[in-house]
């Protein structure tokens, strides 16, 4: 059997399970996610290497429509632009569920001539199995995927089916990736965004859509890493909100981010946090591409 490898693009709407199901088809937390739709801003590879193939999934920014700061556009543009420079897309959608943005993403999907898996997330949420049936011959009509999987992110069984379904179009060619890498991002990126993942965990409203986070300082220090990250809030109200009372929020979230950030690299961290306020800057390009947007 030769080696296979390839790009794998993870589409659909905000909120599906795109991120979920990245992290569980390559076996670790990479990808941050949440019960919010919009978590994900920025396109992300994640890799797993076998002994007979390297899939290298790309998990995109949820294809919204609504909003309209230069953020927005930003993410829809990531995610789009996935489309062209791939393998294989795996479209995910969720049981029952059918909405404007599942059908701006079909848009994209009826351009592009790539095999294309249509899984049909969340399916745990439902009482029976049957139920999904009336749903998959409405999706039917809509598109003709390559195959359609109902399954559940969280089931590791379905995920097992899906890589298996996978290697039935990831062309035969050599990694694309050392073996050893499990993303193309830096440390200091996945850090920032584990640290943004407590942030929109923690926070109610549409506070986490006004936040971003910059590492400041990445230094290993013997065996412990030293970071320090700023929070950048978009007006002043925002600062003491993140921070709560008796700056317990703050406390919260520093403590959360530094236990998945410890399970990532592998070390004991020193987390420092600080909240700035940087007023409109997701909706400035300038300050979006200081800020890593770019
Ligand atoms: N019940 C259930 N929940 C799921 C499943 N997959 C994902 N979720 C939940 O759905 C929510 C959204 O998951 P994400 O992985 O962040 O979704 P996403 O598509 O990456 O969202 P954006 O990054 O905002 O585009 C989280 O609360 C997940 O725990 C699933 O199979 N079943
Ligand atoms: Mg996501």
């Amino acid at each position: 059997m030769s080696f296979q490898s390839g790009y794998i693009a993870v589409v659909g709407r905000p909120n599906v399970g795109k991120s979920t199901i990245t992290n569980e088809l390559i076996g670790q937390k990479l990808s941050i996610t949440s019960h919010r739709p919009q978590t994900t801003r920025h396109r992300i590879n994640a890799i797993d290497t076998q002994k007979d193939y390297q899939m290298v999934f790309i998990d995109t920014p949820g294809i919204h429509i609504g909003n309209k700061k230069a953020i927005n556009s930003y993410m829809n543009k990531a995610a789009s632009s996935s489309f062209g420079d791939v393998d294989m897309v795996i479209w995910l959608v969720e049981a029952l569920k059918w909405t404007k943005e599942d059908a701006r993403v079909l848009e994209h999907l009826s351009k592009v001539d790539i095999p294309v898996i249509l899984c049909v997330n969340k399916v745990d949420k439902l009482n029976s199995i049957d139920q999904v049936l009336p749903y998959l011959e409405t999706l039917g009509e809509k598109f003709k995927a390559n195959d359609v999987f109902p399954l559940s992110a969280f089931d590791r069984s379905h995920t097992k089916e899906l890589r298996k379904l996978i290697l039935k179009y990831l062309p035969i060619q050599k990694a694309i990736y050392d073996e050893d890498y499990i993303t193309d991002r830096s440390q200091r990126f996945v850090v920032s965004e584990f640290i943004r993942e407590k942030l929109m965990r923690n926070l109610s409203n549409e506070l986490p859509y006004d936040i971003t986070v910059e590492i400041e300082k990445f230094d290993l220090d013997g065996k412990m890493y030293r970071i320090a990250a700023r929070i950048f809030v978009d007006k002043p109200s925002q600062k003491s909100i993140v921070i709560g009372a008796k700056g317990e929020m703050l406390k919260k979230i520093g403590r959360e981010s530094r236990i998945s950030i410890e399970g990532f690299l592998e070390s004991k961290v020193f987390l420092e946090l600080w909240v700035k306020v940087r007023q409109g800057w997701s909706d400035d390009k300038r300050a979006l591409a200081s800020l890593g947007y770019d």
